[in-house]
C-alpha cells in the first residue's frame, strides 16, 4: 500500500510550502524507522490483520494500574484474576509519565516514552505486554493526544520560547484572540477548569486549555505536533500495544468562530493516521473516544476507503441503559437505538455501563418530546435520581459539574452504588440486595450481548461500591469522578467463587455470559442487533437476524411479553435460553420476574 493518500491530506491541511516540505520529510523518516524498528514476532501478528476486533472473543476491561494492583509489579500476579473471568483485552488507563499533584488521572502526559515511576518501569510494561499476548490478552493503552501536560518537555521549550516549539501550542501574546475563542468555545470542564484559556504572568502568554489548566492543547495545525505524536505512537506501537484508545478526538483541531469540536481537519489527522498505521502496523486498531452526538460519533469510522477508528465508546446506550433503569421504561432506548445514524459494517462500537468518567445526560430530545415528556425536566429528573435524591431512588451517586444558574449537572458512582447496592446494604435489606444484584447483572446482560464489544470497568464485576474516601484527597476532592475510582478490594475478590456472596453472585454471573458469548458466533460484531417494540414499555427487546433474541426486563415487577410482538421476525417457534435452559415458545405469552432478562437462541 502506497502512503499517497496519506501524502495528499497533509500537503491539503498543511499547505504546499517549504515548511510542509520539510515536515513531510521528517514523517517519512519517522515511518521508515517505525518500519524497521517493527519486530520480527510483530510483523508476524501484522500479518494476520486487524479482522480479529470483530470476533465474539473479544471481552474488555478498563483499569488504573495503581488501583487495580499498586503497580506493574504486581499486576503480573493479577492476569490469572482478570482471565478467569474471561478477559481478552485489558484497557490500561493512562499510565505514561505524568506531572506530579493533580494530572487528571494520568490525562496530562509529560513524557509519551516513559511508564510513570509511581507505576513501574518501561520495560516491566514490556513484560506485562508480552505476557497478556502469551495468553491471548490484547493490550489496550489510552493515548492522550490532544493535549500535554504543561511540564512536557515540548511544552517547556515553547514557554521559553524555542523557536522549533513556539508553535507546538496555541499560545498568545494578547488577549484579543483568546476573547474571540470563547465566544464560540464551550467549557468542558466548567465548574473545576472553568474558560479555555490561562494566562501566564511569568511569560505574559495566553495558553489555550481547553480541559484543566495544566493540559495544554497541542497544535495540530502546526505539521510537526502531527509528526511528534506519531513518532511516539508508532514507538509504543512497536511495544506490542494492540489498541490504541485515541483520547479526546473531536477537539483536535481548533478553529476561530467555531466550537472547535468534530472540525472536518479532525478527520483528515486521524485518516492520515490510519494509513500510516496501516503503512507500519497493520494489525493495531484504533478505538476513538468522542463523547459527543451519535451522527458526528458514527463519522470516527471513517469512510469505506478510508477508515478512521475500527472501535467507539457507544456512550448513548451506555446513557440510555441507566435511563431505563430510572424510568423503568424502556421506549426511549428502543426508539433512540433504532435510529441508524450510518454506523459502517466494520464499525464496532464498544458497549459499557460505567466507565472512569461521568455520566453525561446527552438524548435525542426529539424523542422524548414525542414520548410526551419535556426533555429539561426529563434530564432533570435523571440527574436527583442518579444522585438519590428523586423520592424512591435506588441510586446512589454523586453530581458531577454542577451548574446552580442551569442547574445542569453529570452524574458519578459506581455501577453497584447507582444500582441500588449501596442503599440496600445501608438497609441491610435482603430482598433490595438480591434486587440491586439483579440490576448489575441485567446492565451486563445487554452489554455482553448486544452487537459490539462489552468493556467492564474494573471492580464492577465484583460490585464494587463508591469510594466516598476521595474527598479526603485534596488532588482528587473537588472532581466527583474520583468516586467511582476506588482501589480494588481484593478480600472481596476472593469471595468471587462463593456464589452466595454478592461478589460471586455478580462475577459468576458475568462470567457465565462471557463463557456463553466466547463459544457462539451470534456475538461476533458482524451480525447486527435490532431493538424491538415489545408493546410494554418495561421490556426492552432486541433480535439478530432471525437467530437470536433477548429479552430484558427493566422493572422491579413481573412483566409479560406478547409473543406476537416479536414472533414476525423470521425467529424460530421455539427457543432456548442460553443462560438457564429455559424453553421458551413464541407464542401466547412469554412471562419475565423482577430485572429478568432471557438470551434465546
Ligand atoms: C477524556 O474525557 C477522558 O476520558 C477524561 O478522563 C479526561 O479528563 C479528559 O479526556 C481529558 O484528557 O470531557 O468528561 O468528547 O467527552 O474527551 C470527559 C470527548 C471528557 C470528551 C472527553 C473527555
Amino acid at each position: 500500500m502506497s502512503l499517497d493518500n496519506m501524502k495528499k491530506y497533509y500537503y491539503e491541511i498543511y499547505g504546499d510550502n517549504g515548511i510542509t516540505d520539510k515536515r513531510y520529510k521528517e514523517l517519512e523518516t519517522i515511518i521508515k524507522i517505525g518500519k524497521k524498528e517493527r519486530s520480527a514476532e510483530l510483523k508476524k501478528q501484522d500479518s494476520l490483520g486487524k479482522e480479529w476486533y470483530l470476533s465474539e472473543k473479544m471481552i474488555g476491561v478498563m483499569l488504573y494500574i495503581d488501583k487495580f494492583s499498586d503497580n506493574l509489579k504486581h499486576f503480573e500476579e493479577k492476569i490469572d484474576y482478570l482471565a478467569d473471568l474471561g478477559i481478552t483485552y485489558v484497557h490500561f488507563m493512562p499510565f505514561l509519565q505524568s506531572r506530579e499533584g493533580n494530572n487528571d488521572g494520568g490525562y496530562a502526559v509529560s513524557d509519551y516514552l516513559e511508564v510513570d515511576k509511581r507505576f513501574g518501569t518501561t520495560k516491566q510494561f514490556q513484560n506485562i505486554v508480552t505476557k497478556l499476548k502469551q495468553r491471548n490478552i490484547k493490550t489496550c493503552m489510552d493515548f492522550v493526544l490532544n493535549h500535554t501536560a504543561k511540564e512536557h518537555e515540548w511544552a517547556e521549550k515553547c514557554r521559553v520560547g524555542d523557536p522549533e516549539y513556539l508553535d507546538m501550542y496555541h499560545m498568545f501574546d494578547l488577549e484579543d484572540i483568546p476573547k474571540q475563542y470563547e465566544k464560540t468555545l464551550t467549557e468542558i470542564f466548567p465548574g473545576v477548569a472553568p474558560k479555555n484559556f490561562t494566562y501566564y504572568p511569568d511569560i505574559n502568554k495566553y495558553v489555550m486549555t481547553r480541559f484543566y489548566e495544566f493540559q495544554w492543547d497541542l497544535n495540530y495545525s502546526n505539521p510537526q505536533v502531527f509528526n511528534k505524536i506519531m513518532e511516539a505512537l508508532l514507538n509504543l506501537a512497536n511495544r506490542g500495544i494492540d489498541i490504541f484508545r485515541l483520547d479526546a478526538i473531536p477537539y483536535m483541531w481548533k478553529a476561530l468562530g467555531t466550537k472547535s469540536m468534530n472540525l472536518p481537519q479532525v478527520h483528515v489527522l486521524l485518516k492520515m493516521m490510519e494509513m500510516i498505521v496501516e503503512e507500519v502496523c497493520p494489525s493495531v486498531i484504533f478505538l476513538g473516544e468522542a463523547i459527543v452526538e451519535p451522527h458526528e460519533i458514527v463519522k470516527y469510522f471513517g469512510s469505506a476507503d478510508e477508515k478512521e477508528c475500527q472501535v467507539m465508546y457507544n456512550a448513548s446506550m451506555m446513557v440510555l441503559l441507566w435511563n431505563s433503569l430510572a424510568t423503568k421504561d424502556t421506549r426511549l432506548m428502543e426508539k433512540s437505538m433504532n435510529i441508524d445514524y450510518g454506523t459502517p459494517d466494520d464499525g464496532v462500537w464498544i458497549n459499557y455501563a460505567r466507565c472512569h468518567d461521568d455520566i453525561g445526560w446527552g438524548f435525542e430530545t426529539g424523542i422524548i418530546r414525542e414520548l410526551g415528556m419535556d426533555p429539561e425536566a426529563h434530564k432533570q429528573f435523571i440527574i436527583r435520581y442518579m444522585e438519590g435524591k428523586f423520592p424512591g431512588s435506588f441510586a446512589r451517586g454523586e453530581l458531577y459539574e454542577f451548574n446552580p444558574i442551569t442547574l445542569d449537572a453529570r452524574n458519578s458512582g459506581t455501577m453497584a452504588s447507582m444500582c441500588g447496592l449501596e442503599e440496600a446494604l445501608y438497609e441491610k435489606h435482603p430482598y433490595k440486595i438480591e434486587v440491586a444484584i439483579k440490576r448489575i447483572l441485567l446492565l451486563n446482560a445487554i452489554i455482553i450481548s448486544y452487537t459490539g464489544i462489552p468493556l467492564l470497568y474494573s471492580g464492577d464485576e465484583l460490585g464494587q461500591l463508591n469510594y466516598w474516601d476521595y474527598k479526603k484527597n485534596p488532588d482528587e476532592a473537588h472532581d466527583s469522578r474520583w468516586l467511582h475510582r476506588g482501589p480494588m478490594d481484593w478480600e472481596k475478590a476472593q469471595k468471587r467463587k462463593d456464589i452466595s456472596s454478592i461478589e460471586g453472585k455478580i462475577f459468576q454471573g458475568i462470567k457465565q455470559m462471557i463463557e456463553i458469548r466466547k463459544k457462539s458466533p451470534l456475538f461476533a460484531s458482524t451480525l447486527k442487533s435490532f431493538p424491538i417494540d415489545t408493546w410494554n414499555k418495561g421490556v426492552f427487546g432486541f433480535h439478530k437476524d432471525n437467530k437470536m433474541l433477548v429479552l430484558a426486563n427493566f422493572t422491579d415487577e413481573c412483566q409479560w411479553v406478547d409473543a406476537y410482538s416479536v414472533n414476525w421476525f423470521g425467529l424460530p417457534y421455539e427457543m432456548t435460553d442460553m443462560i438457564c435452559g429455559r424453553t421458551i415458545r413464541l407464542d401466547g405469552k412469554i412471562l419475565l420476574g423482577p430485572y429478568e432478562f432471557l438470551w434465546l437462541s
